[in-house]
């Protein structure tokens, strides 16, 4: 490493080591130095935003030592790295995690000046805050990893309701932020369009080149991963787009043709501009294609310039990289590998796809169809002609060995091809990222099994059970335990031998002997409500309605959709209203109250699920302010529900909802948060509420509902059978039919996708044994006693839901790599 340094420097480079800061003190210094000298303001004109500015300079002062001296360790070892390509990462904020991680937590105690910072909403959902985990799990248990991404310039909308309605509102969140370092010597140019010429090289052997007809920049921004409690910073690496030639193309800019140079420049612009904002769907927009490319095409060129400085031969590369594909957004890297291999380095094809495919790995994340990505073969001909050729050429080799195998399967054939011969005829990208790939991994044990059986199943016939495995998702602690709930985590730390824990969360079932310790339990209910009378104050702030902390809360908070179903818990809060309202003001007063709290953002374009929140706005303007009610009832929409406001969300939840059809939710992982924060889970069997249920124990935890092997069934009654609605739900409609909400035109088509269009997310079906288990949820909850020891007894058994075991089984069984320990 130090052969880099230029030999007359060396010694006043090694003199001058940046030491970052030790303690309180020379913290506090770097924090005064930066609003003084950084921004040029004073101690008199020094406000939070300011504050917050200087305060996060000073501690990325911390974390760039350490990151440096990583990427050295990294580089000089030499050992395999792991590169984690999505396309999105849902960081939040960045402040507090680095002032834990780096052990200056306790330093300094600012939750004004940690709350003045944006967060960083490059994602959805589930998808991309899992990314996000893992960034922090790999690096705290020093693996030498990267993450690769897009840097848009729009994080996922700002979501305002307006009357009861979603109104999106863009995120513009680069104004300041400091955790990014742009390299601008780092570039890549990448090709669109064009076409294919073939030429003879050198050698005399026939090769494809690939003319592109558009090119556009890449630009790397990366931003430092610190690890909790270790001497790793890993790096994610973020691509951003810009035009080539600069600014301006000034030929054409000279020639007078100022405007179209302007227009070459947005047109490269746009690709990094913004985050598609669907969640479990996929459009097929030739931006996102060319998003996808430009991402895949860049950080592979990367990947690949680092292999060739360490003069390896070829054959090593799978021993150096391992690739990891989040979903299949990323698929065409392994035709993009392949092409390098083939085009560029002049390998033969079998060598090459031997090195492809034992680099990839491949995470399904969904069995929903509309979700699956499928791209028209003649999008992919027109914006990357090599890349189908290519395409074509692994289908050909692939179906050869499937005819070899199954000579008397002609359907089999036109199944699995990564070409689907419709009209018009689809590239089939996740068949393409199988066969690409040495594993395939589902993300839930219910979930990997559906994909051998259903999605997948012919695959497991070609390639055999061992290719598809299950590795179940997990949640960092760090964020989800300590940063979000600080007071928990500290009396946990004091039955669990300090902060251990956070490292190896197993150790958490110490607390298992504590769960019927009246005082222990005593403080436990007390920082529960501590925690729901802040989340009070703040929708009172929010929402302008008082709610009361002693109620039991009921929360779900996840993307709208309609297989999540919130519309099946706005229509148990509306039965619930019903009841309340039939009663005598003497039963009334018997009853538990309750605040039902809901929110999430619909994808601009699913207006089911705009419906839905209208739906539930509606329900909460009436309910809130039905005076027979008061207490019993309150009906919360949080606006705007993003990482920050999950961690203020989750430690303040009595129970949560989980609720999806059987067989739909792959994992769900926000069902972890809130189990760990001391909440129980009403849910259905699905996902991981399954090994959830299985570690906590049926006791703790209220599922209901029809099974993931009855789906098929029940929806083939409804479609041929005749179909019944449950009563109670019958009653329900017919409330919202009479206006109770507001105009029943306005929700004429939830009450019609169940009684008139087949109900195929089970409302109905689910309903009787939802309303039922609520019934239960009541009656538990009448019991503070038995309710803390069930909720401290099932963090006691969460510790199998860390993201660090969930990396730690993708590096074993996928990666096969293994962590770089600091030698001394
Ligand atoms: C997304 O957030 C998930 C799956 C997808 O296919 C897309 Cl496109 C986005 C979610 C799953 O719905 C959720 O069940 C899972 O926990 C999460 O990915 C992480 O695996």
């Amino acid at each position: 490493v130090e052969a880099s340094i230029p030999e007359p420097q060396r010694d006043a480079w090694k003199r001058n080591q940046p030491e970052g800061f030790k303690d309180k003190d020379g913290f506090e210094k770097e924090v005064v130095r930066h609003v003084e000298t950084t921004l040029a303001r004073s101690m008199f004109n020094c406000d939070e935003s300011a504050a917050y500015s200087a305060t996060s300079l000073a501690i990325r002062y911390r974390l760039i030592t350490g990151w440096n001296k990583t990427q050295q360790r990294q580089t000089y070892r030499d050992a395999k790295r792991v590169y984690y390509l999505s396309l999105e990462f849902l960081m939040g904020r960045a402040l507090d995690n680095a002032l834990l991680n780096v052990g200056l937590k306790d330093v300094a105690k600012m939750e004004d000046i940690i709350s003045q910072e944006h967060d960083a909403a490059l994602g959805n959902g589930g998808l991309g805050r899992l990314a996000a985990c893992f960034l922090d799990s790999l690096a705290s248990l020093n693996y030498p990893a990267w993450g690769y991404g897009l840097r848009y310039r729009y994080g996922i909308f700002k979501q305002e309701i307006i009357d009861g309605y979603q109104v999106e509102v863009p995120d513009y969140w680069l104004d300041f932020n400091p955790w990014e370092f742009p390299r601008h010597d780092v570039t890549v140019d990448i090709q669109f369009f064009g076409h294919v010429n073939k030429t003879t090289n050198a050698a005399g052997k026939t090769i494809s080149v690939w003319e592109g007809g558009e090119t556009v920049v890449a630009v790397a921004y990366d931003v430092p991963i610190p690890g909790y409690d270790t001497p790793t910073t890993n790096n994610l690496r973020l691509w951003s787009s810009k035009a080539s030639g600069g600014e301006f193309d000034f030929q054409k800019f000279n020639n007078g043709d100022y405007e179209s140079s302007v227009a070459d420049q947005q047109r490269a612009e746009t690709i990094s501009a913004v985050l598609y904002p669907n969640d479990n769907l996929e459009r097929g927009k030739e931006l996102r294609l060319k998003q996808q490319y430009f991402w895949v095409a860049a950080s592979l060129h990367d990947i690949v310039r680092r292999f060739k400085k360490s003069k390896r031969p070829w054959s090593e590369f799978c021993d150096q990289v391992a690739i990891q594909l989040n979903d299949t957004h990323p698929t065409l890297a392994i035709v993009e590998l392949q092409r390098i291999l083939i085009d560029t380095e002049g390998l033969e094809w079998d060598e090459a796809w031997d090195i492809v495919t034992n680099t990839f790995g491949y995470t399904n994340h969904t069995v929903l169809p509309e979700a699956l990505e499928k791209w028209p073969v003649g999008l992919v001909q027109h914006l990357l002609p090599r890349h189908l050729q290519i395409i074509y050429d692994i289908n050909l080799y692939f179906l050869q060995k499937v005819e070899k195998a199954f000579p008397k399967d002609r359907d089999m054939l036109r199944r699995v091809s990564i070409i689907e011969e419709s009209q018009p005829k689809m590239v089939r990208m996740a068949y393409l990222a199988i066969v690409g790939s040495h594993k395939v991994n589902g993300v839930a044990e219910l979930h990997s099994d559906l994909i051998r059986t259903t999605i997948f199943k012919d695959f497991v016939q070609i390639y055999g059970p061992d290719k598809f495995t299950n590795v179940t998702n997990g949640i960092t602690p760090r964020r989800w335990l300590h940063q979000a709930n600080p007071r928990l985590s500290e009396l946990i730390a004091s039955k669990c031998g300090g902060n251990a824990f956070l490292k190896d969360l197993t150790q958490l079932n110490r607390l298992e002997a504590h769960a019927k310790d009246p005082q222990f339990r005593r403080e436990w209910a007390e920082i529960k409500y501590a925690n729901k009378v802040r989340l009070s104050r703040y929708i009172k702030e929010a929402n302008g309605v008082t709610v009361n902390p002693a109620a039991l809360f009921d929360v779900q908070v996840k993307r709208i959709h309609e297989y999540k179903r919130q519309q099946l818990n706005i229509f148990g809060v509306i039965h619930r209203y019903l009841t309340l309202k039939a009663m005598s003001p003497e039963a009334r007063k018997k009853q538990l109250p309750r605040v039902s709290i809901f929110g999430g953002k619909a994808a601009p374009g699913y207006w089911m699920a705009k419906q839905i929140i209208h739906l539930i706005n509606a329900v909460g303007a009436v309910v809130n302010n039905d005076e027979d009610i008061g207490d019993l009832l309150k009906v919360i929409f949080l606006e705007d529900y993003n990482v920050s406001k999950a961690e203020m969300i989750c430690p303040a939840s009595d129970i949560s909802e989980h609720i999806s059809t059987a067989g739909t939710e792959a994992s769900g992982t926000s069902n972890m948060k809130f189990v760990l924060n001391g909440g129980l889970i009403i849910g259905t069997c699905d996902g991981a509420n399954i090994e959830i249920t299985r570690e906590i124990g049926e006791s703790n935890i209220f599922l209901f509902g029809n099974l993931a092997e009855d789906v098929e069934d029940l929806r083939h009654a409804h479609t041929y059978g005749s179909h019944s609605i449950d009563g109670d739900l019958d009653k329900v409609f017919n409330e919202i039919e009479k206006g109770t909400f507001g105009s029943p035109h306005d929700f004429g088509a939830l009450v019609a996708a169940v009684r008139q269009h087949g109900d195929y997310y089970l409302v109905s079906d689910d309903f009787h044994s939802y309303i039922q288990t609520h019934s239960l949820v009541d009656e538990a909850y009448r019991n503070q006693d038995e309710w803390v020891s069930k909720c401290i007894t099932a963090v006691a058994r969460m510790g199998f839901f860390t993201s660090d075991r969930c990396i730690d089984e993708y590096a074993e069984s996928i990666w096969n790599v293994e962590p770089l320990v600091v030698r001394e």
